[in-house]
């Protein structure tokens, strides 16, 4: 028994229900919050995302999901982000307001910057300088939040303005654009601030590719003059634990987006990615595991397009996941326009001993 007891001493786990966790439920073991929908004020000492979109399964009191920990847990006392950290692990959450940036034109560069472009190169350059400040240095996963993510302003899709402030910040940063790169999402939310929230550790987790789609950091200009920055998953150890953090992952083979506009074929090659995902994850941690990950370990949250997709969408994954697994529904919209449906999840299991 000592072995389970030390594995919960040190796990922090991704809640869906405030009832399922009796002890932890506290917010002296709250290492991170994030909430959905119309949600009340932040609570100054908690790092919360409050995410601008209504959860849709399950409804109810059901309003956020905790990431918890055993572990002694501080705040982060650093202007510009909310944040909270154990000895191993930084959670924050970062929001940079698009009014406090105005579009500029710079002559020699005729594409110019907007206020999203320039929004987000300052979260990100924020977020690296919290970085380099505390030593969490290596960023395992963000989650960035933005209004009208497929709209067109000053020419260009906000999604696409989006990542070329984020890949100008890792740039001037000096962290990878390509290779190990962090698991992400970018999800469009109805309004308000620019979000990040993020996972940073104080050791490096190894970013998973998955082969039946190319990396996005090499998807080809027509998605964008800058790629985004994302793996698709990171492969972490916490203490005797590994984690895997999924990336939003979609209906996209290659670089293309496959079944638009069948939103239940959307799921299932969703959930084909997020094996071969998970197939890659085990190969990479092999040995040093005890056991697999699979797809019945993970909480997952699905963003939907379209509300009247809900039904679809739970009919589908009803068929794959366990009856009681852990899914958040959250209407907002997709990066892509063609994609209506994206899911991400987060699993952790223990390590052999010998290895750890
Ligand atoms: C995709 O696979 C779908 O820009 O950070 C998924 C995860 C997506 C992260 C990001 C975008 C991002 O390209 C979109």
């Amino acid at each position: 028994m000592a072995e389970s007891a030390d594995v919960a001493d040190l796990v922090v786990s991704v809640l869906a229900a405030p009832t399922e966790s009796p002890q932890l439920l506290t917010a002296a073991h709250t290492l991170g919050r994030m909430s959905f929908g119309r949600s009340t004020a932040p609570v100054a000492a908690m790092p919360v995302q409050q995410v601008a979109a209504p959860l849709l399964h399950p409804t109810g009191d059901l309003v956020e999901e905790r990431w918890l920990s055993r572990k002694p847990l501080h705040d982060l006392d650093l202007p510009g982000v909310r944040g909270r950290f154990h000895d191993e692990l930084l959670f924050g959450v970062i929001e940079v307001d698009e009014a406090d940036f105005h579009a500029a034109v710079d002559p020699v560069d005729s594409a110019g910057s907007t206020p999203l472009e320039r929004a987000s190169r300052a979260a990100y350059t924020r977020l690296f300088s919290v970085l380099d400040r505390t030593g969490f240095s290596h960023l395992w996963r963000a989650w960035n939040y933005m209004a009208d993510i497929n709209r067109d302003t000053h020419g260009v899709e906000r999604y696409r303005q989006f990542n070329a402030g984020r890949q100008q910040a890792f740039t001037e940063a000096a962290r990878n654009v390509t290779g190990n790169v962090p698991a992400a999402c970018a999800i469009g939310v109805r309004s308000g601030p620019l979000s990040l929230a993020f996972l940073a550790g104080m050791q490096p987790t190894s970013a998973v590719d998955n082969p039946r789609q190319v990396s996005a950091w090499r998807y080809p200009v027509r998605y964008g003059r800058q790629p985004p920055t994302f793996a698709r998953a990171s492969l972490a150890r916490v203490g005797a634990q590994e984690w895997l953090l999924l990336s939003g992952t979609a209906s996209i083979v290659g670089h293309e987006t496959v079944h638009v506009g069948d939103v239940r074929r959307q799921v299932e090659e969703t959930l084909a990615n997020i094996e071969a995902v998970i197939a890659e994850a085990n190969q990479q941690s092999g040995r040093h595991a005890a056991g697999r990950f699979g797809l019945h370990d993970f909480q997952f949250r699905v963003y939907v397009r379209h509300a009247a997709d809900l039904h679809a969408i739970r009919e589908v994954l009803a068929a794959y996941l366990a009856p009681l697994q852990s899914v958040l529904y959250v209407h907002a919209d997709i990066c892509r326009q063609d994609l209506d449906v994206e899911i991400e999840g987060a699993a952790w299991r223990p390590l052999n001993r010998a290895s750890s």
